[in-house]
């Protein structure tokens, strides 16, 4: 088999590329099920959510939570949590609410610090039953007491100035905003390495069929209270809550999306969470938000997908195999229609040197016709057409055809 497709005498006809078509079909429609993980229903969790406005006597009610999710990042609170409170139009009505994954690094006597010595309103949960960054975007959302909630790093890449902004976006008419690094008069930090620039192109390549919004991978936004009660259960265990929640928490008619530019920091403390396994798993996210969003279209196109890369693949193969072919000694490998004259392999040359087949000028005409014969046709037309040229030219091509094939 590798053969015939090595030398091009198989092709692809339309009965293999359907069952291709239909073989990828059912692969796809068993490998990408709808997301096997536990969704999270942010329906449900309404019910568990503080009431708003806060109710708390003697307490000034919270309009705005800052949810951090945070997971070593103990050296970094203190100037984000400073620096938030310094950039907000009212500190009194907002909150930072951490979400640590039991980092054990400190985190817990930072926080308690900064609110008994700094008298900030930063709130701590820390989770030791689970894991993972939208997770802890989720819970942080649950403990909000503010109808604004804004979700950013904790490594000060987000900058502090643009939190106010972010929170201005939100409206009935706006309830999701997003932070956009591909804004106007904004940019990359300069120090950000090329290869993160290439994934987080790459990433939002593959998102783009998916939404028109310009950055759908910022850790960097905005959502009110009641249109995260909206969604459509979310996936928790992405690393991408915002293009989760840009496709499942759907607006209201007639609401825009508004995209507040800001300038992507470098880390300045601790370290990166974002793994290769991290990516995998947006990989993951991003097929099952695919399977969602299109359905049985998803499939389709996978397998209209598979089906052409296998068309050309094995068009490629065969132009190669005629390219190898032409005019070219055959030592093992058989010939195309179209590979021109067949040539003679040594032997046969040597064979046919007496007889009629490549007999000059005057058996040239019969000898000619009888190899076209024989390699079109087969070597019962070879004997036939061969013998004006001479029989021995006939039988000659039989016998190479044999060995050929
Ligand atoms: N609670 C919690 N927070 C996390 C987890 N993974 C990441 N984070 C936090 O989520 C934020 C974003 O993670 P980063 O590691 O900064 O990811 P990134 O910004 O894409 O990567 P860098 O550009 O290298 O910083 C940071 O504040 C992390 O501490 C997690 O599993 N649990
Ligand atoms: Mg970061």
């Amino acid at each position: 088999m590798a053969l015939r497709w090595r030398t091009g005498v198989a092709h692809l006809g339309p009965a293999h590329l359907a069952l291709v078509f239909v073989a990828s079909l059912v692969v796809s429609l068993v490998v990408f099920r709808p997301a096997s993980t536990r969704l999270y229903n942010p329906r449900i969790s309404a019910l568990y959510s503080p009431p708003h406005p806060d109710s708390t006597p003697n307490r000034t009610p919270i309009h705005s939570s800052v949810v951090v999710p945070a997971y070593h990042e103990r050296d970094n609170l203190a100037p984000l949590v400073r620096a938030v409170f310094a950039s907000v139009r009212d500190p009194h009505a907002t909150e930072v609410l951490v979400v640590d994954d039991n980092s054990r690094d400190g985190t817990v006597q930072e926080v308690e610090r900064l609110r008994r010595d700094e008298g900030f309103n930063v709130e701590l949960l820390v989770r030791t039953d689970e894991n993972g960054l939208s997770s802890a975007v989720l819970r942080g959302f649950e403990r909000a007491r503010g109808n604004k909630m804004l979700v950013m790093d904790a490594d000060l890449q987000h900058p502090p100035a643009a939190v106010q902004p972010l929170l201005d976006a939100l409206s009935t008419s706006s309830p999701l905003a997003l932070g956009t690094r591909y804004g106007q008069g904004v940019s990359m930090s300069k120090g950000w390495p090329l290869h993160r620039r290439i994934i987080s192109w790459g990433a939002r390549v593959l998102a783009r069929p998916l939404t028109s919004a310009s950055d759908p991978m910022t850790g960097f936004f905005a959502i009110t209270k009641e249109q995260f009660h909206r969604s459509q259960p979310l996936n928790p265990s992405g690393f991408k809550l915002a293009l989760e929640l840009l496709l499942k928490s759907p607006l209201p008619a007639g609401a825009t999306l508004p995209e507040v530019p800001y300038s992507f920091g470098l880390r300045t403390s601790g370290s990166s969470k974002l793994s290769s396994k991290v990516m995998l798993k947006y990989v993951g996210q991003l097929v099952t938000l695919y399977v969602w969003a299109w359905g049985a279209y998803f499939h389709l196109a996978v397998a209209l997908g598979v089906t052409l890369v296998v068309a050309a693949g094995g068009r490629v193969l065969r132009l190669r195999a005629r390219k190898m072919t032409r005019g070219k000694e055959y030592p093992l490998g058989g010939f195309h229609l179209d590979a021109g004259t067949p040539p003679l392999s040594p032997k046969a040359k040597g064979r046919s040197a007496g007889g009629g087949r490549l007999g000059g000028s005057g058996g040239g005409a019969g000898s000619g016709a009888g190899r076209l014969a024989a390699w079109s046709s087969g070597g019962g037309g070879a004997a036939g057409s061969g013998g004006a040229g001479g029989g021995s030219g006939a039988g000659q091509t039989v016998l190479e055809r044999k060995r050929l094939v």
